[in-house]
């Protein structure tokens, strides 16, 4: 099976319409879009989700955050899939995103940043699982 990673477009980039534009970013780069799912996150998921950031000085800001709208998780399918798409996201805080990607075009700031990527094919496979915990 080809790679597969964990998109979450984030509330700022659901509430702003970037839904289909961001889709469309993948799907242009030839990524499939292998399932997808609208939910607003509870706090303790999202503190879960993020577990690795716990005791961070922004983790109470990304949690309120992340909870804050609707999010849309993707699980993305395609060749190298994790690098792709972290290199279609851009960097985490916008102000340094490579100009078209999807950060630099639709995020605020480095919290806000209009969308999630898992960093490896481990991350993926535990980020799939979170959102889509019916898909083994
Ligand atoms: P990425 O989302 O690029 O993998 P990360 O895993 O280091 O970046 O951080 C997860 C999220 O936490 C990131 O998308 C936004 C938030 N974040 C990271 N660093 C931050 C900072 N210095 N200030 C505020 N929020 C930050
Ligand atoms: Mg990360």
């Amino acid at each position: 099976m080809p790679e597969r990673t964990l998109c979450v477009i984030k509330p700022n980039a659901v509430e702003r319409r970037k839904i289909g534009a961001i889709v469309a970013r993948f799907e242009d780069a030839d990524m499939r879009i292998a399932a997808l799912r609208m939910t607003t996150l509870r706090r303790d998921e999202a503190e879960r989700f993020y577990a690795e950031h716990a005791g961070k000085p922004f983790f109470a800001r990304l949690v309120a955050f992340m909870t804050s709208g609707p999010v849309v998780a993707m699980a993305i399918e395609g060749e190298g899939a994790v690098a792709r798409c972290r290199e279609i996201m851009g960097a985490t805080d916008p102000a340094a995103a490579a100009p078209g990607t999807i950060r630099a075009l639709f995020g605020a700031n480095v919290t806000e940043n209009a969308v999630h990527g898992s960093d490896s094919p481990a991350s993926a496979a535990r980020e799939i699982a979170f959102y889509f915990p019916e898909a083994n």
